[in-house]
């Protein structure tokens, strides 16, 4: 080390011994080097760029490898230039061939508001478990889930001062934890990691009223979260809200993956999660699924709609086509709801409640209107009375 650092500073010097030439030929070695300079820079420039692009292409192949073996190729062949410095593969819409076929016989995920246990205390088991789910039509993901539940997790549902007492079983392969947003509790003992095999139980009071997420938050939550580790726990207030006559639960999220998950179940693509990049986006789970499955009211009924952005980052703009929200409770504040309201955005991570009350029979669709998010699957239908043209379930 100290030789080496030592031959560094005497470069200068053996340069400067060697400059005593007539003027003339110091001119022309002040050219030289002028010369030398000005390419010099633009060989640096050069290989900056090289080095962004080969670093790039480095951490997208050992988070996808096929996604990089892809890239490579057309990167070659068309006209990538520095300015993209993330060629991600996109398998947004990439279903099997028989994608209808499969979405009808897909069983949707049950979105109905379970009721509230009896008693003070609520007892919550849920083992965590490595398993792979359906996320689209033909389009499977290695998952780590909730309750073997695939994602969302459980709803889960209780009333404002019941204690809630949480027990996690870890069937996994890699620590897990679990965090409520309903709890006030110390997040370094209640939320702690979870080792494989063993199991941790917590208890706090659902003293907050709302729709809170949860989810796992072992590092990098980024990763937990996108592998479908989050689920929705609805607090009612003491007050009760006013009568509904359904009440439907949507957990909304997004799918990043390093394949189009149809010959193989894909994995987890961090860059794309890091980039927003989502192939797919969802209320519970699967792509459409209330679409192919219509969630159900007759003319003149109350739905109720309890929604969280589970995220990991992106937010949904709810919205239900053909009406106007009757009472919106923004961030699940029940403490007073907006009227006439048309969209409203729920956060990452945060929640809020709907009602609507459609009179006239139809098939309303309800979306987060930021309208990238329907056309990778986040949209399901309100089926009002029996509409023609349409089969009643
Ligand atoms: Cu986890």
């Amino acid at each position: 080390m100290s030789s080496h650092s030592a031959t560094i500073p005497a470069q200068p010097r053996d340069a400067q011994k060697g400059s005593g030439g007539s003027s003339a030929v110091w001119k022309v070695v002040v050219l030289l080097l002028g010369i030398a300079v000005g390419v010099l820079a633009i060989t640096a420039v050069v290989a900056v760029q090289a080095a962004d692009e080969a670093r790039d292409e480095a951490t997208a192949g050992s988070a996808a490898p096929a996604t990089a073996t892809h890239d490579h190729s057309s990167h070659a062949s068309s006209a990538y230039t520095s300015a993209v410095s993330l060629p991600l593969q996109s398998f947004a819409g990439t279903t099997a061939p028989n994608a209808d076929a499969l979405a009808k016989a897909h069983v949707a995920y049950d979105a109905t508001l379970p009721a509230v246990p009896a008693g003070d205390l609520v007892k919550v088991h849920m083992t965590l478990k490595d398993m792979t789910v359906e996320i689209a039509p033909g389009v499977r993901y290695s998952t780590w889930a909730f309750d073997g539940h695939g994602a969302p997790g459980p709803i889960l549902h209780v009333r404002q001062g019941q204690t809630v007492q949480m027990t996690l079983t870890n069937g996994g392969a890699i620590p897990h934890s679990i965090d409520f947003h309903a709890a006030r509790i110390a997040p370094n003992v209640a939320f702690r990691d979870v080792a494989p095999g063993e199991s941790f139980t917590f208890r706090f009071v659902a003293n907050d009223p709302g729709v809170f997420m949860y989810h796992c938050g072992t590092k990098p939550v980024l990763a937990h979260i996108a592998n479908g580790m989050y689920g929705a726990l609805i607090v009612d207030p003491a007050t009760p809200l006013p009568k509904a006559d359904h009440e439907y639960v949507l957990v909304a999220s997004e799918w990043y993956m390093n394949s189009d998950g149809i010959a193989a179940p894909a994995s987890l693509d961090m860059q794309k999660a890091r980039a927003m990049m989502p192939d797919w986006t969802t209320f519970n789970g699967y792509a459409n699924q209330y679409v192919a499955h219509p969630l159900t009211a007759k003319p003149g009924e109350t739905t109720r709609f309890y929604v969280v952005a589970a995220g990991p980052t992106l937010d949904t703009n709810f919205h239900v086509v053909g009406t106007i929200f009757e009472r919106a409770w923004p961030n699940a504040d029940m403490t007073h709801f907006q009227q006439g309201v048309q969209t409203v955005a729920v956060p990452a991570g945060g929640g809020a409640v709907f009602d609507v009350k459609i009179d006239g029979e139809g098939l309303y669709p309800f979306v987060s209107h930021a309208f990238a998010h329907v056309d990778l699957g986040q949209v399901g239908l309100l089926k009002v009375g029996n509409p023609k043209g349409t089969m009643s379930h």
